[in-house]
C-alpha cells in the first residue's frame, strides 16, 4: 500500500475516481438491501472500522480479506502464473544479494538461524517459453517463529529478504529457511472480526516473490509446500494450485523448486 502524502488541496477531478465511487455506491445501496443492514449495524461498523484505522491494522485487513478479490477477478483467465497476495509485510529496497560460486543466493540471516535450510530454486520464462535472464527478483519470508523482519520480529531488518538476479538461464537458488504458518496478529479489530467470523487466524507456510523483467508485467506471487495444514483454509485465500510445490527431504536440508511464467506487457 501506498501512503498518499499528497496534501495539497482542493484535488482536480478524476474521471476514474468518480466512476469507480459511483459503481462502489450502487452496490453499497444493494448491499445494505441485500443485508438489511440497520442504523445501530451501521454506526457499529463504522464505530469498528475506525478502531481498525486508528490501530494501523488496515492494511492487514484488506490484504487478508480483499485483495485476492481482486486478483482473481483479473488474472484467473490469462495465461501465466497465477499472481498471488503482495500482502503487508514487504518492504522496497531490501538488500542486493549475489550468487557465490556455485550460484547460490545465500539470503541475509542470523547466525545459526533456526529453522530447517532450505534450497529453494525457480526459474522465469515467459508465456511464448522464452527464458528470461537477468530477471530482477525481489524475495521475503517469515523465520522459524513465524515473524517477519522489519515488522513484527526482532531480527535485525531485511533478515530473510533479498533482491538478486536470474541467471543466464533464468534460474536462481535461494539458501534460506523453510517459512513456517503465519498467524495474522489476532488482538486487534482484525482478531475482534475473526472471533465474529470464527475463523481462525492461519495462514499455510509460504514464500513472497515478486518478478520484474523488461517488457513484461511485474509478478507478484506466493509459493506453497504441499501437505500444510493450513492449505485449504488459508484466511487470506491466497493460495492457488499451480503455486504449491513438495518440500524434498535431503541429508541435512529441503529442497523445493517452481517454475514462474511471465505474461508479456500489452
Ligand atoms: C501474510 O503473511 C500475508 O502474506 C498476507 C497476504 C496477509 C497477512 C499475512
Ligand atoms: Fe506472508
Amino acid at each position: 500500500m501506498t501512503q498518499n502524502t499528497n496534501t495539497q488541496l482542493p484535488t482536480s477531478k478524476n474521471e476514474r475516481v468518480e466512476e469507480v465511487f459511483e459503481l462502489f455506491i450502487k452496490h453499497m445501496k444493494e448491499f445494505f438491501d441485500e443485508a438489511k443492514l440497520n442504523h445501530e449495524e451501521y454506526t457499529n461498523f463504522v464505530d469498528w472500522a475506525d478502531r481498525l484505522g486508528k490501530s494501523g491494522e488496515l492494511p492487514l485487513y484488506a490484504d487478508v480479506f480483499l485483495e485476492t478479490h481482486v486478483l482473481q477477478a483479473m488474472y484467473t483467465e490469462l495465461p501465466g502464473t497465477q499472481p498471488s497476495l503482495l500482502g503487508p509485510y514487504y518492504v522496497d529496497e531490501s538488500p542486493y544479494v549475489e550468487a557465490d560460486e556455485e550460484g547460490i543466493i545465500d539470503l541475509p540471516k542470523r547466525e545459526n538461524e533456526p529453522g530447517d535450510v532450505l534450497y529453494f530454486s525457480g526459474t522465469v520464462k515467459n508465456v511464448d517459453g522464452e527464458v528470461l535472464a537477468n530477471a530482477d527478483v525481489d524475495y521475503w519470508q517469515n523465520d522459524n517463529s513465524a515473524k517477519y523482519s522489519n515488522f513484527d520480529s526482532d531480527a535485525p531488518d531485511f533478515n530473510l529478504r533479498g533482491r538478486f538476479k536470474t541467471d543466464e538461464n533464468g534460474k536462481f537458488t535461494v539458501k534460506t529457511i523453510q517459512a513456517v504458518p503465519y498467524a495474522i496478529p489476532d488482538q486487534g479489530p482484525t482478531g475482534e472480526f475473526l472471533g465474529y467470523m470464527d475463523q481462525h487466524p492461519m495462514r499455510p507456510a509460504h514464500l513472497h516473490i515478486m518478478f520484474k523483467a523488461p517488457g513484461h508485467e511485474t509478478l507478484i506471487t506466493q509459493v506453497f509446500f504441499e501437505g500444510d495444514e493450513w492449505m485449504e483454509t488459508d484466511v487470506a485465500e491466497g493460495v492457488r494450485d499451480e503455486l504449491i510445490t513438495t518440500l524434498e527431504e535431503k541429508d541435512g536440508y529441503k529442497e523445493a523448486s517452481l517454475d514462474f511464467v511471465l505474461r508479456k506487457d500489452q
